[in-house]
């Protein structure tokens, strides 16, 4: 196991896309334990590939107050939204910056587990907007990008004298 360094806005590399994982492998067991490690360590309660450099489309989430409900999201692929809800968001890459975002209430989404099995879910409140979250990393989006430009442009000005101060 092991914990991994999660890149920050406005570094290009969480920009990229994703790609499919074709085979879950050894090689991906064990990237999906260190990010559930990641993200617990953060703390935070979810955290996908990406944020760690790696491409993939591989997500981790834990929205329970005991860490106790692992979820593992492979290719996920969204196939249903329903209405819409405002709520406040965070990012492990946008550390500090809490803002309200608008996303589907209801969503059913298909991915396969971390066994390579394939399964349909649906969700709603926390966990639906986490999974709309981390799908968005795997597309190189980040939450700041529904903000207007304003406030994106302040962010990244935070986020680069912060950047500055600590190296
Ligand atoms: O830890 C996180 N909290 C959070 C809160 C509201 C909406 C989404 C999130 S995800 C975030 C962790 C993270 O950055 N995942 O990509
Ligand atoms: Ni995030």
């Amino acid at each position: 196991m092991a914990i991994l360094q999660v890149l920050h806005y406005p570094d290009p590399r969480l920009r990229n896309t994703a790609a499919p994982v074709d085979k879950v492998d050894g090689e991906v067991g064990q990237l999906v334990d260190d990010m559930f490690q990641t993200m617990y360590e953060a703390p935070g309660i979810g955290l996908a590939a990406i944020q760690v450099n790696v491409p993939r489309r591989v997500i981790v989430i834990d929205i329970s107050n005991d860490r106790s409900e692992p979820l593992c999201f492979i290719n996920p692929v969204v196939t249903r939204r329903d209405g819409l809800e405002v709520m406040e968001e965070g990012c492990l890459s946008v550390p500090g910056i809490y803002d309200e975002v608008e996303r589907a209430n209801e969503i059913e989404v298909q991915a396969l587990d971390r066994n390579g099995k394939p399964f349909t879910m649906t969700a709603s409140g926390l966990l639906g907007v986490c999974i709309q979250h981390e799908i968005d990393h795997l597309d190189g989006k980040l939450f700041v990008d529904y903000l207007s430009e304003v406030k994106r442009g302040r962010i990244r000005k935070k986020m680069e004298k912060l950047r500055r101060q600590t190296l």
